[in-house]
C-alpha cells in the first residue's frame, strides 16, 4: 500500500482516525492468530495481565508485523519518516466473556510527548459491531484532554478502568475491520469498545504506539525499536530484537520492559489493576 492519500490524511486530521487500511493478507492475519494461539497453548497464562504488552519482544513473527512496509508507509504519512516502535498490546475479547473498553483518550496516561505518535490497531480477526469493535468519537482529538474517572470496573480491559463518562454512543462511529486491515488513531481521540457477542474471539494486535523519534516519555521509561528513518534524539533505550519464540532472553527483555510499563500505567494510583 502506498502512503495515505491526501483524502485519507484529511480524514485523519478532521476525525482523529482512519480505518479499513489494507495492510496484511487474510493469510498473514491467520498466521498471527496461529502464533498467538500457539503461545497461549504452549505457555499457558504467559499473555495474561501486564504480559499482554510488549508481545513483539517474545515473538519474531509479531516483531516482523511491526516492521511491515504497508503499515509503516501509512504511519509515515501521519508522523513523518523517523519512526520508533515503543510498544505492542494484544486486545483480545473472548466470546462469553464480558471484556469491554471504556471511553478514554490514550494520551491521558501514557506520558508520550509531544503527541507526534499514532496507534495502529491491526485486526487479527474480523472486528465489527457484533464482536466489540472500537468506536471513535469523531473530532474529539482536537479538544483538550478530558477528565477520566478511574473505575477499576470488572471486565474493563483498561489498566485503571479510566473512563470519560457520558459519551453518547450515537455520536461515535464503529471501526469495522476485516482480518488484515488496520486503523490508525490519534493520541487524543476519545474511543472505546463494547463486549463481544459473537461465538468467536475478537483479536487486535495493537502497536501502542508508533512514535516520531522526537517523542519523549515523560512519566518513566519505555523500550523502543527503530522502525524506519533516523533517531537523532536518542531519548529511549533500545530493546533486543527477538530471535526465538519465547526464548529466555526474549522473555527477560519482555519482563524488563513490562516492569517499567507498569510503573507508567499506575503512576500516582493507589490501586493496581489486572493489566
Ligand atoms: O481493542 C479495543 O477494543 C480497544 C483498544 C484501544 O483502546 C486502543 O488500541 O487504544
Amino acid at each position: 500500500m502506498p502512503n495515505l492519500t491526501v483524502k485519507q490524511i484529511d480524514h485523519y486530521n478532521k476525525k482523529g482516525y482512519i480505518s479499513e487500511l489494507n495492510v496484511l493478507t487474510t493469510k498473514q492475519a491467520k498466521e498471527i492468530r496461529c502464533e498467538i494461539e500457539k503461545i497461549e497453548k504452549e505457555w499457558p497464562n504467559s499473555l495474561d495481565g501486564i504480559n499482554r504488552n510488549y508481545v513483539h519482544l517474545i515473538s519474531p513473527i509479531l516483531n516482523e508485523v511491526c516492521l511491515n512496509k504497508n503499515i509503516l508507509d501509512a504511519v509515515e504519512s501521519i508522523i513523518g519518516k523517523n519512526i520508533l516502535i515503543c510498544g505492542t498490546t494484544l486486545f483480545i475479547k473472548n466470546p462469553y466473556e464480558k471484556g469491554f473498553v471504556s471511553f478514554h483518550q490514550d494520551a491521558k496516561y501514557i506520558g508520550l510527548e509531544p503527541h507526534n505518535w499514532v496507534t495502529a490497531w491491526i485486526a487479527v480477526t474480523n472486528s465489527n459491531e457484533n464482536n466489540g469493535c472500537m468506536r471513535m468519537l469523531p473530532g474529539s482529538h482536537i479538544e483538550d484532554l478530558k477528565y477520566h474517572n478511574e473505575n477499576f470496573d470488572e471486565g474493563n480491559l483498561l489498566t485503571r478502568g479510566q473512563t470519560i463518562e457520558n459519551v453518547s454512543l450515537e455520536m461515535t462511529e464503529p471501526i469495522v475491520l476485516k482480518a488484515g486491515q488496520m486503523s490508525l488513531h490519534h493520541p487524543k481521540v476519545v474511543h472505546g469498545s463494547g463486549i463481544n457477542k459473537s461465538k468467536d474471539r475478537r483479536i487486535g494486535f495493537v502497536v501502542q504506539s508508533y512514535i516520531g523519534s522526537n517523542v519523549d516519555q515523560v512519566l518513566g521509561k519505555m523500550y523502543v525499536q527503530k522502525a524506519r528513518g533516523e533517531d537523532n534524539f536518542k531519548y529511549h533505550e533500545y530493546s533486543n530484537i527477538p530471535i526465538k519464540l519465547m526464548g529466555l532472553n526474549e522473555i527477560n527483555s519482555r519482563n524488563i520492559a513490562n516492569n517499567e510499563l507498569s510503573k507508567i500505567f499506575y503512576k500516582g494510583s493507589e490501586k493496581i489493576g489486572k493489566y
